[in-house]
């Protein structure tokens, strides 16, 4: 709950099929996030996600990138669109567009990003390509707060995982997302508590700082 005791309001923003904002829809459900999904958006028409918005009955919006003339204007148009809902946290769960620095500050504090890879390694993208590339032992996904470094907020959880002989990207990429959507709902449901927090560029859980790989999640071998 926020200090005025209302619920807590996300607002979503996607790109694609949506399964991280199902694992946050599943999880505002369960009672696990005390908070409410105000609003989805999407920079894509006719994805799955706004499918998934659509079912759980949680207004959705499209604001098509390629319709406006340049960052700056579209960024403009989804800061008036996002703010319409009166958000607490806005979510990035695989958006795919570069924020600008502008909305990144306006946000600052109150929006998280979920990364498919261990950062500070790997920022951008084709992540589970180039840790094969790089024959690296292991792999994994971060949320962070989003700051106009892009992948370079302060990490908040991290999950980590052994590459295994044989992976390739897709195989990468589903092992990630499986721990996607137990870590995305975690974070959530810590800011949504008060207990998790960005302060003087660093993240706190219950006013200490975290570790600079965020809150660390081993995972069993599945
Ligand atoms: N914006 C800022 N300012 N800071 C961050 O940390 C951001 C951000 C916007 C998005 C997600 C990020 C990721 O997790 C994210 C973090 C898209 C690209 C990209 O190159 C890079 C990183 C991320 C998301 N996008 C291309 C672009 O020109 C378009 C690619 C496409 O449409 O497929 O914007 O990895
Ligand atoms: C997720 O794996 C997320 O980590 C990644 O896109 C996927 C979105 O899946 N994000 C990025 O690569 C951000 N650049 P979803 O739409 O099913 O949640």
């Amino acid at each position: 709950m926020s200090d005025d005791s209302q619920p807590v309001r996300l607002v979503v923003l996607i790109s694609g099929s949506g399964s991280n904002l199902q694992a946050i829809i599943d999880a505002t459900r369960s009672g696990q996030i005390p908070a409410q999904i105000a609003a989805v958006v999407s920079n894509r028409p006719g994805v799955k996600g706004l499918e998934r918005a659509k079912q759980a009955g949680i207004p959705a919006r499209v604001l098509d990138h390629t319709e406006f003339d340049g960052r700056e204007a579209f960024d403009r148009a989804l800061m008036a669109q996002i703010d319409e809902f009166s958000p607490d946290l806005v979510v990035l769960a695989g958006f795919m567009r570069i924020l600008t620095p502008t909305f990144a500050n306006h946000y600052a504090g109150r929006m998280l990003n979920i990364h498919p890879s261990l950062l500070p390694k790997y920022q951008g993208l084709n992540t589970h390509q180039r840790v094969l590339d790089a024959g690296d032992r292991e792999h994994g996904v971060t949320v962070h707060f989003v700051t106009a470094e892009l992948d370079g907020g302060p990490p908040a959880v991290q999950a980590r995982l052994a590459v295994r002989p044989g992976d390739d990207a897709a195989a990468l990429a589903s092992r990630v997302q499986r721990q996607e959507h137990r870590i995305y709902p975690l974070a959530i449901q810590w800011f949504a508590q008060g207990r998790l927090r960005m302060h003087n560029g660093q993240s706190l859980l219950d006013g200490e700082p975290l570790p600079a790989s965020g809150y660390l999640i081993e995972t069993e071998a599945d």
